[in-house]
């Protein structure tokens, strides 16, 4: 129910925007937010504690809980549903491409009585779009480039989306009687930042049982198949779901299979097929009796032919974990992200596997928006939920004036941002006067002062440098101009990163999956730049960004020499979570610790800046 409920309250959010309501949107944006991150169905939280349980959910306030309760209990919204028929068009979808915000959604649908995706399309091919105020031939240039976009990136779903699912229904399946084990395979558990389909593995005395859970779960909208051994199902947010139920003796066999990737997987039964061995989902097993030439008559004498070759008995060697399958073959285990047949294999067989940066270890996030700009929390509320995130320390970069639609702050605001910053820092600091500020000290929480600088047409900077001289940290970005050439667009940031004052580059392809495409950068040449300025890279972990991409943060270790920052990027108190899509993005990089600057303890982390 969950997923589903999080769709509605987000079309809400925008039916509102339409009607230009302020501030309720955002109320709406953010309980969708929190309900799509529940562990627990809301529905299981309804029967369990009624509309008290809902409220008491974060970001849930009093009205949405009613609505809530009112679909839980009728399957609609009277309200809802009253908007919805005001604007009777294809939300869910329109809504996903870029360019085309709640208000020229509503302007279409008034003047062209444009309802889907299709009809838009039709429209701009037709260059109707063209005499409508606000829609000239380059926007019709834009939403056509989006649509097609779109098109490519269709059937498959964000890392950030699939993972909160994926957990909660691997939480209710552990708890199914019979089962011993459940673990994720597949593209999900490689952390891939797209998945196509969930893959699922358990270990159950009794199978059917947790077949007859699955596929009656209440996220499950169709049953394509189900069997003793695998079922296949259609989760409501429209992806598909593999659920397979394995003995113990092959499970880490199996394990190994499913989570792939197929390329991986191809290569190490070749190595297998060389030492002597055949590997499938079944295990690892030593061919006894393979006489040396193929000849298919003797299959009818008690031999088997099969891709491997043809032999008589096979005797299993290993099965039950994927680590003695490994260690069978002569390699060590490398991590699940990293398992794509690009030098994994062999790194592994020479013991040179990487010591990868592992999921606790970020100690401090570097770019984190507030309401001074166009995030939803204050300085202090940021910094305590960071705290509570386990972090020791938070820089607080908020946009800056040429991104005027965020509010950004210009030299004088963020003068006086800074101010603010050391108040909230001795408070951070307090010494036990009164058993109640007792639990904060020793805590050594520190808030860093710092800045999302644009960077302008031209490599120039829209702050000056003596401001940004005085911030602990500066982080650039590119926010305009996305359609430069290649060569213009390099030299754009190169200059950025010879500035004196720039720490870091944020989101340093501008990417956004499935929305938008990379700015056009000679990924080498900034590499090189960043090497030599000095000038760390972010990997910015919001998950529809994960910018820099896995690709690139290999190239970048390859070369030696360049330092990333994993930043959440948060807008909100809820936002840092998503540090650990950064870190999945950063391993599958082959990033270390030493790689990653805000791993590193605060003093370090310091020095390590321009
Ligand atoms: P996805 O679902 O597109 O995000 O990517 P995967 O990697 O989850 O792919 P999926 O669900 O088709 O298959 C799960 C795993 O099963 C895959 O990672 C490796 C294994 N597998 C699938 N097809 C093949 C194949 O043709 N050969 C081998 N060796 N393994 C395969
Ligand atoms: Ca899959
Ligand atoms: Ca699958
Ligand atoms: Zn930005």
């Amino acid at each position: 129910m969950n997923e589903k409920l999080a769709k509605l309250l987000n079309e809400v959010a925008i039916l509102l925007d339409m009607k230009e309501i302020p501030f309720k949107p955002r109320a709406f944006e953010k309980a969708a937010y929190a309900i799509e991150t529940l562990s627990e169905d809301v529905v299981e939280i309804y029967k369990k504690s009624g509309i008290k349980g809902l409220e008491a959910i974060p970001g849930v306030g009093k009205g949405i809980s009613e609505r809530i309760e009112e679909y839980i209990k009728t399957g609609h919204v009277e309200d809802f549903d009253k908007l919805k028929k005001e604007v009777p068009v294809d939300l869910e979808n329109l809504s996903k491409i870029e360019g085309l915000g709640p208000k020229k959604i509503l302007k279409l649908y008034k003047k062209l009585d444009i309802e889907t995706v299709a009809q838009l399309e039709k429209a701009l091919v037709s260059h109707k779009l063209r005499d409508i105020e606000g829609f000239g031939e380059k926007t019709e240039q834009k939403l056509l480039q989006s649509i097609s976009f779109l098109k490519q990136s269709h059937g498959r779903f964000n890392l950030g989306e699939v993972l909160p699912i994926a957990r909660r229904i691997i939480e209710r399946l552990e708890k199914v009687p019979g089962v011993e084990k459940v673990m994720p395979a597949g593209s999900l558990r490689r952390m891939q930042e797209t998945i196509g389909d969930l893959d699922i593995l358990v270990i159950s005395k009794k199978p059917s049982e947790v077949m007859d859970f699955f596929v009656s779960m209440p996220e499950v909208m169709a049953v394509y198949g189900k069997g003793e051994t695998k079922s296949t199902v259609r989760l409501d947010i429209g992806m598909d779901a593999d659920l397979r139920v394995l003995p113990p003796e092959s499970f880490g066999a199996a394990l190994q299979y499913f989570t792939g990737d197929k390329y991986h997987n191809i290569k190490l039964r070749e190595i297998a097929l060389s030492k002597g061995y055949t590997l499938n989902e079944y295990g690892l097993y030593k061919i006894k009796n393979s006489p040396p030439k193929m000849d298919p008559p003797r299959a009818e004498k008690g031999y088997k032919l099969n891709e491997y070759g043809l032999y008589k008995d096979k005797k299993l060697v290993a099965g039950k974990t994927e680590e003695e399958i490994y260690e069978a073959l002569g390699m060590s285990y490398p991590p699940p992200e990293i398992r794509k047949n690009h030098g994994e294999i062999e790194a592994g067989q020479e013991r040179k596997l990487p010591d990868l940066i592992s999921y606790n270890s970020i100690k401090g996030d570097l770019q984190t928006q507030t309401n001074w700009t166009d995030g939803e929390n204050s300085i202090k509320e940021m910094a305590e939920a960071a705290k509570k995130a386990g972090l020791e320390y938070i820089c607080i970069t908020d946009h800056t004036k040429s991104l005027a639609m965020t509010g950004g702050s210009d030299e004088k605001k963020l003068l006086k941002q800074m101010t603010e910053i050391d108040k909230i820092n001795k408070e951070f600091h307090v010494s036990p006067a009164s058993p109640s500020e007792a639990g904060r000290v020793g805590s050594k929480f520190h808030v860093l002062k710092g800045a999302e600088v644009n960077i302008l047409k031209d490599g120039s900077l829209d702050i000056v440098d003596e401001v940004l001289a005085k911030l602990d940290v500066v982080g650039a970005s590119v926010h305009s101009h996305f359609n430069l050439s290649e060569k213009e667009q390099t030299a754009r940031v190169i200059r950025a990163m010879e500035n004196q004052n720039v720490d870091i580059i944020f989101h340093p392809t501008g990417r956004i999956i499935g929305r938008r495409e990379a700015i056009k950068l000679d990924i080498d040449e900034i590499l090189k730049a960043a090497k030599l300025t000095k000038t760390v890279l972010e990997i910015n972990a919001g998950p529809d960004r994960l910018d820099l991409k896995d690709e690139y943060i290999r190239k970048a270790v390859d070369m030696g020499g360049i330092k990333f920052a994993i930043n959440s990027d948060a807008h909100n108190i809820s936002h840092f979570g998503w540090l650990e899509y950064g870190i999945a993005q950063a391993r599958r990089g082959w990033a270390t610790k030493n790689h990653v600057i805000n791993a590193w303890p605060l003093e370090k982390m310091l020095r390590m800046l321009k």
